[in-house]
């Protein structure tokens, strides 16, 4: 699809357009994924800087905040909590970095909360591979003030709101509230998001799995069963081709375009007994994306990711996320079929 020309729908009208298929809405939702979008394009200014950082790095370069230049994760991490404890919006926050919650600003208190991966796949920053920030909001469940871990603690299908950022090629946000998936695109030059994928579609079936196979040893016998499918010619259609970045957001996001199927599941040996992925920051807003794009996101024991009920903010998850087909058939393979 093309970039949608300059004088396109931006992301802020698409926000208002989707706050008012919600006649009760109050504009909260709208302000706080308006402070997200801001916080995106401060970590994506950031990043396209990363190569540059060894050069200016010690030459007393200060970021848009004015603080000197630091790890991406780590400032990913302040940026958008920053901007979400004082936007009026979240009672309280759960950030990958972060071992415990944390409360919005007291005064600052409102009626959501978030759940992100500041920037995902960030051990690819350094050889240049696209990162990401997945985010995921709820709405609180305890009445007011400072929001406790209780409200975080929901399952995925209670989300009102999902997506990513990848800062690749280019920077694009990709969210559902609830009425479809809209891609947008960042026009540096104007520093604005404008609608480059409206309506996402993930095709149906596709022809690429995505997965580490350097540790298919250790796959229960479905996986691999089903990867060995994959692999093989049936009734007619070609072998699957493998493409694996390494980056979840990177992964998910040329599937959700192009048609494909991620796995990371859990395995005998690598002491990933329940994979590797989060279910709150990781898997469970990629599902509600995938879902909502007309895919499908399982466990490796066929489980519908976004039905889980947490336990903890940090719990792991096995994952099967992709084109429907491609995970009916993944689930044929788990059940022994
Ligand atoms: P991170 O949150 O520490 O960046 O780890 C998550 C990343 C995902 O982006 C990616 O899908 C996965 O780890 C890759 O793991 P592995 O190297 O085991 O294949
Ligand atoms: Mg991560």
């Amino acid at each position: 699809m093309a970039l949608v020309k300059r004088k396109g729908i931006t992301i802020s009208r698409q926000i208002m357009d989707d706050q008012l298929l919600h006649p009760e809405a109050t504009g909260a939702l709208t302000g706080l994924l308006s402070d997200l979008v801001v916080a995106g394009k401060i970590i994506s200014a950031e990043v396209n800087m990363a190569g540059l950082a060894d050069i200016l790095g010690q030459s007393g370069r200060t970021n848009i905040q004015g603080e000197s230049v630091q790890k991406l994760d780590v400032f990913a991490n302040q940026t958008i909590k920053r901007r979400m404890e004082q936007c009026g919006h979240i009672c309280v926050m759960a950030s990958e970095e972060e071992e415990d919650p944390i409360p919005a600003l007291p005064g600052y208190e409102g009626n959501y909360t978030i759940a992100f991966d500041p920037l995902d796949g960030s051990t690819n920053i350094d050889v240049n591979v696209s990162v990401g920030t997945i985010f995921s909001i709820h709405r609180r469940t305890s009445a007011n003030g400072q929001g406790v871990v209780t409200d975080l603690l929901q399952p995925g299908s209670k989300q009102v709101a999902a997506g990513y950022i990848i800062y690749g090629s280019s920077t694009m946000m990709v969210y559902t509230t609830g009425s479809g998936v809209h891609g947008f695109t960042l026009d540096p030059s104007v520093g604005e998001f404008f609608l480059s994928h409206p309506n996402m579609r993930i095709p149906e079936a596709s022809l690429y799995y995505s997965v580490n196979e350097a540790y298919s040893p250790h796959w229960f016998d479905g996986i691999r069963d089903f990867i060995n499918h994959l692999k093989t010619e049936d009734k007619g259609r070609k072998p699957y081709s493998a493409r694996y970045i390494g980056s979840l957001v990177s992964d998910f996001h040329r599937n959700l375009v192009k048609g494909g199927i991620f796995l990371y599941p859990r395995d005998k040996k690598s002491g990933k007994a329940e994979g590797k992925l989060r279910l709150l920051y990781e898997a469970a807003p990629l599902a509600m994306v995938v879902e909502q794009a007309g895919g499908r996101a399982i466990t490796d024991d066929g489980r519908r990711i976004l039905d889980i009920e947490p336990r903890d903010l940090h719990q792991r998850v096995p994952l099967i996320i992709g084109s429907k087909q491609d995970v009916d058939m993944a689930e044929q393979f788990l059940r022994g079929e």
